[in-house]
């Protein structure tokens, strides 16, 4: 049996609970159960906080974990990046007044900064030998300046949305963050192997994140130009149909390029062009 921390509500509790169910591991996404045990896999899931999860990977009571990579690196327990997850992602910035006239890093000597991350920020700021205050704050960092609590802010920032709405500018990125799979490295035997079978599957699921597959009628003679325009994972597939000269190509594209490949294949003949989605890919 593996046991899985997981967020009980926040930001990465659907993502994780929506990942877990598409490895084919039937979990409830209720918010208001503590402990749950998978239906069709040996895993039991422990919903918690987020900022606690680090340290129930660490110290054991929870095999495995998904939480930000933000709070492993603020909470500092020792745990092991298994695997990065795709979501959730976002940086940690400081960001200051418009009206501020920043000028660069040495702006920040002597200010006061609030934050809920004061260990990555002074972390930083002892690396760029800045001295200033650290004000912690647990939520709604982004009105400590004009509450007159601090000069600046230091805060997780992803559309920059927050930022804009409380008149403050970003100027120094300084980590980025995203969902992560976390372990102890205490593993039996046996649970290493469930690891394993885990890994493989989120492999499957994350190599099929963002692809299409498409299929097309396209002329013989044009086979040639097709499969330099969709590389595919090998090469594309090509199978002859009843009408002479003719054949049928399928192929896998990353979404992000679907509509320029379309242009280019149709530019060569292609018709009946197909996209569908694809659930998984076993590589
Ligand atoms: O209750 P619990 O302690 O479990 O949750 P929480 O309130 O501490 O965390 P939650 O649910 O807000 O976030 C969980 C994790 O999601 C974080 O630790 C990050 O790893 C990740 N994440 C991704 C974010 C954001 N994006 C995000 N935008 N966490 C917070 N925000 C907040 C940010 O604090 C700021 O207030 O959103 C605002 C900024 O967003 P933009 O889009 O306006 O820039
Ligand atoms: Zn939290």
């Amino acid at each position: 049996m593996l046991r899985i921390a997981i967020q009980s509500k926040g930001r990465l509790n659907e993502e994780s609970t929506a990942l877990l169910r598409e490895i084919g591991i039937d979990v409830d996404d209720s918010k208001r159960k503590f402990l749950s045990t998978a239906r069709n896999f040996p895993v039991e899931m422990l919903y918690l906080r987020d900022d606690d999860i680090p340290q129930v990977v660490s110290n054991g009571t929870a095999s495995l974990g998904i939480v930000g990579l933000n709070e492993v690196e603020e909470r500092g327990f020792d745990v092991k990046i298994v695997k990065k997850l795709g979501f959730g992602n976002c940086r940690i910035s400081l960001a200051v007044p418009k009206a501020a006239g920043y000028d660069g890093l040495q702006w920040f000597e002597g200010k006061r900064i609030a934050t809920s991350y004061p260990n990555i920020l002074s972390a930083f700021l002892k690396s760029k030998d800045i001295h200033a205050e650290i004000e912690v704050i647990t939520g709604s960092v982004e009105v400590a300046p004009a509450a007159g609590i601090a000069d600046a802010i230091f805060d997780i920032v992803s559309s920059g949305s927050t930022l804009v709405s409380n008149a403050l500018v970003e100027v120094e990125k300084v980590f980025w963050s995203e969902a992560v799979l976390i372990s102890s490295g205490h593993l039996s035997l046996e649970q290493e192997e469930l690891l394993d079978k885990i890994l493989f599957r989120l492999e499957s699921a994350t190599v099929s994140r963002g692809k299409k597959y498409i299929l097309m009628n396209i002329p013989q003679d044009a086979v040639d130009k097709a499969t330099t325009i969709l590389p595919a994972m090998r090469s594309p597939t090509v199978m002859p149909l009843a009408s002479e000269g003719w054949c049928s190509l399928h192929s896998v594209v990353d979404e992000d390029e679907l509509w320029d490949k379309i242009s280019q294949l149709k530019a060569i003949g292609a018709e009946g062009i197909l996209v569908l989605n694809i659930d998984k890919i076993i590589p």
